[in-house]
């Protein structure tokens, strides 16, 4: 049963050799004696002549019967003609159905959203989710060889937690054996920890927000890359956040054009090379005035704040010195200005908006213990965390990257879920 051969080889191979494929019926037409089948695998979709008389009887019969989406291995001969598809066709001598389908499948062409959402189990057969899902899987794997390259060193902290790194209004609250306990936020504050013994470290793993927002750009869980450096000041870490994300960018370029082309996009690798523009919040509220938005100095911007800011921009571009009160307590104040901090939200263009948060972290004691009373928590909460700062504590910097936000500005896609295999959205825990 093994396969070899995957059909994108087969599409390859000169006229007459002879191959097996292993794959899914993704649509049939009969001729009479003659039934077109069009092979899908994760590779790509080739077309298989099925002749009366050339197999034998049954397999002809049951090629006939078979439903969308069966499961088949063919055996034949490779065709190279013109009218195929792809150019190529494969002459089929053997065909066995090795899974059939039991129902018409569900998904075709006019199905409502909803409906395709509701059946996503079955919707990621489709060339463009498994396109997507692709061109995810080497992103992560660039943003990873460019973080272990440089030095990072993979953690893994938990999603058990106990206080809120970003506010508790997005907290999802969880029984925990009679305790209260909440699902992870960020790994920020572990990370924090970690530098401690491993100096510069990342890790890859799902975050929460319990965020009713039913926009196109909120999910309730998503896979968050964030990364921790000691000694290191807000410009080193924004350093840091440019050249990853276009190794990213050129990763992708690099290793996916088929994909892109299937997608019908074009990247341009030079509208992610750094440096990336880098402005004030100050600025950034000079910009959204002349176009007639007034933000109150001191709030977060929100979806339409960063959309209209992010039209002004050709590429990803920093939003610096946050006011205190606009961001979470553990950022560091600006030595010269202490009403802000020395923090950036990195921003994609052409309204896509926030797809990177990060800065330099308190690491005094007393400034972090005032910081947190200022923000009405309670230091008991923050015991370990306060901890960090009463051994050797050292200036640092980190950043959190929301994966599923940089598919989504990238790959130019209409809703932040189809960047996910499985979304979690406030409206959506199934399947
Ligand atoms: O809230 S963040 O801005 N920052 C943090 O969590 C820091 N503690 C990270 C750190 O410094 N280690 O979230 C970081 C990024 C943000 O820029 C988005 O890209 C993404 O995480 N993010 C989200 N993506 C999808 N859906 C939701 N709800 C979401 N929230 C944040």
């Amino acid at each position: 049963m093994l396969k070899k051969l995957y059909v994108e080889d087969a599409l390859k191979m000169p006229e007459g050799s002879e191959v097996e494929l292993l794959g899914w019926i993704r649509n049939k037409r009969i001729h009479g004696g003659l039934i077109f089948l069009d092979l899908r695998d994760r590779s790509g979709i080739i077309q298989v002549a099925v002749k009366r008389g050339v197999v034998p009887d049954g397999e002809f019969e049951q090629a006939e019967s078979a439903l969308r989406e069966s499961a088949v291995r063919v055996s034949g001969t490779v065709r190279h003609d013109p009218r195929a598809p792809n150019g190529v066709e494969i002459r089929c001598r053997r065909l066995e159905v090795i899974g059939p389908s039991l129902d018409d499948f569900p998904i075709r062409k006019g199905v409502k959203v909803k409906f395709v959402l509701d059946n996503r189990h079955l919707h990621i057969r489709s060339p463009r989710v498994a396109a997507i899902m692709k061109i995810r899987a080497r992103l992560l794997s660039a943003a990873r060889n460019w973080l272990e390259s440089r030095g990072f060193i993979e953690v893994n902290c938990p999603s058990f937690i106990t206080a809120a790194v970003e506010g508790g209004a997005t907290l999802f609250e969880i029984d925990y054996f009679g305790r209260k306990a909440y699902l992870t936020q960020s790994s920020q504050f572990y990370q924090e920890a970690a530098i401690y013994s491993l100096e510069k470290v990342y890790s890859l793993q799902p975050s929460f927000r319990a965020e009713l927002s039913r926009t196109r750009r909120h999910l309730t869980e998503f896979w968050h890359l964030e990364a921790e450096m000691a000694y290191a000041e807000l410009e080193d870490i924004l350093k840091v956040i440019e050249e990853l994300l276009y190794a990213m960018v050129l990763g992708v370029y690099e290793s996916s054009q088929r994909e892109l082309e299937l997608l019908k996009l074009k990247i341009d690798p030079d509208a992610a090379k750094p440096p990336y523009p880098r402005i004030s919040y100050a600025e950034a509220l000079e910009i959204l005035d002349r176009k007639g938005i007034k933000v109150r100095w001191g709030d977060d911007f929100g979806a339409d704040e960063e959309r209209e800011l992010s039209k002004e921009f050709e590429k990803p571009f920093f939003v610096t010195y946050w006011p205190r009160e606009a961001k979470a307590f553990y950022h560091m104040p600006d030595r010269e200005n202490p009403d802000v901090c020395r923090n950036a939200d990195l921003l994609a263009p052409g309204g896509f908006g926030e797809i990177v948060g990060g800065g330099q972290r308190i690491h005094d004691y007393d400034q972090l213990l005032e910081r947190i009373r200022e923000n009405g928590l309670n230091p008991e909460d923050y015991k370990w965390y306060l901890d960090l700062r009463k051994y050797g504590s050292v200036p640092h910097s980190g950043f959190g990257l929301g994966v599923e936000r940089v598919l989504w500005w990238l790959l130019k896609l209409p809703h932040i879920r189809d960047a996910c295999l499985f979304p979690r959205t406030p409206a959506r825990v199934y399947p």
